[in-house]
């Protein structure tokens, strides 16, 4: 019996990935930077058991159905594959968020599966290997091997895409976000499906990867400089060009929602009154806030006309992907 256990960290994307090239292999048109954060993560573990007949998955404690259970699966295949191992698994997965707010993340629970699967099978993966692993099961996952922050080099080929830190002299750790959750409800259209259909269709989408590219190296930029509204400013039009996209698909979709554009409104108040602060959206309509530390509870003070405690969750920047002693 084969068994390994691991926690990864989810990540938001500052600079976006929006698009594949290679839809099997997972490999993005274009580049992306994260901040791989401390308040949300998984913790999974993989036992390849011969006495199994079939793959099982359970996620919180319940047994998922085929349809959950067949992604996992087709992740477990290339291992299976690479390894020349015939035995089904079961995989344990707990994903750890402070309200079920629909924020569990692919990005953490696809990279505490690769963590767990190379401790069970001995894979003796470096970072790198292991970012690799982690983008077959979900793109955005190949970051959150990484704490603090982390660039997915597109590539061109399963070798060639996968993520690295960044080297930042430990300022992430003056940094906070604040995620405003606005709906628990179920998203419209899947992240997946969703960037499918832009690259497919939005005429918008040419104008994305036209200034992608560039943003990614203003936000290097800033991070080497440490500074703060350079790299706001970036995150916050990056997210909304993305979000832009959307609008020209066919057929046309949004993700945002009337209160997402009411935190959008508070956001540039709080800038007005002189406090930076910028904001991000991925594929729902929560909204993420990225802010000094130093003016986090201004920020949530600012917040608070409009929306209540129990909405505004802070995070800060979160460690790499560990193992967990079984
Ligand atoms: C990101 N998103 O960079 C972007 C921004 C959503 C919006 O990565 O199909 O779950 O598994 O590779 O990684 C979410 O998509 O997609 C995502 P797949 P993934 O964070």
């Amino acid at each position: 019996m084969y068994t390994g256990k691991a926690r990864a960290y989810t990540n938001i994307a500052l600079i976006k990935y929006w698009g594949k090239k290679d839809e099997h292999l997972i490999i993005p048109m274009n580049s992306s930077l994260s901040l791989t954060l401390d308040a949300f993560y998984t913790e999974t573990s993989v036992q390849f058991d011969e006495n199994l007949t079939e793959d099982l998955f359970v996620l919180d404690g319940q047994k998922q159905d085929t349809k959950q259970t067949t992604k996992i699966s087709k992740f477990l295949d290339l291992v299976r594959k690479e390894q020349n191992l015939a035995l089904f698994a079961k995989v344990d997965s707990q994903n750890y968020v402070p309200t079920a707010a629909g924020l569990a993340s692919s990005a953490s629970g696809l990279a505490a599966l690769a963590g767990a699967c190379n401790e069970a099978l001995d894979l003796q993966l470096t970072e790198i290997e292991l970012s690799r692993l982690a983008r077959r099961g979900s793109g955005s996952a190949c970051r959150s091997i990484f704490g603090g922050f982390a660039e997915w080099q597109k590539g061109d080929s399963d070798q060639t895409s996968f993520a690295q830190g960044i080297p930042s002299d430990h300022w992430e750790d003056e940094l906070a976000m604040l995620f405003v959750l606005v709906d628990d409800g179920v998203k419209d259209v899947s992240s997946r499906d969703g960037m499918k259909r832009t690259v497919e269709s939005s005429s918008f989408y040419s104008g994305w990867l036209e200034t992608v590219e560039a943003d990614l190296a203003t936000a290097k930029q800033a991070i080497a400089e440490k500074d703060f509204n350079k790299l706001g400013e970036v995150t916050e039009a990056n997210g909304l060009r993305m979000h832009g996209t959307t609008l020209a698909a066919v057929p046309p979709f949004t993700y945002w929602s009337p209160e997402s554009l009411k935190v959008m409104q508070l956001v540039r108040s709080a800038r007005q009154q002189g406090l930076p602060c910028y904001f991000t959206m991925d594929a729902g309509p929560n909204v993420k806030i990225l802010v000094e530390k130093k003016n986090l509870s201004t920020l949530k003070n600012h917040l608070a006309t409009h929306f209540s405690k129990k909405q505004l969750i802070e995070a800060y920047a979160g460690p790499k992907i560990a193992l967990i002693p079984l």
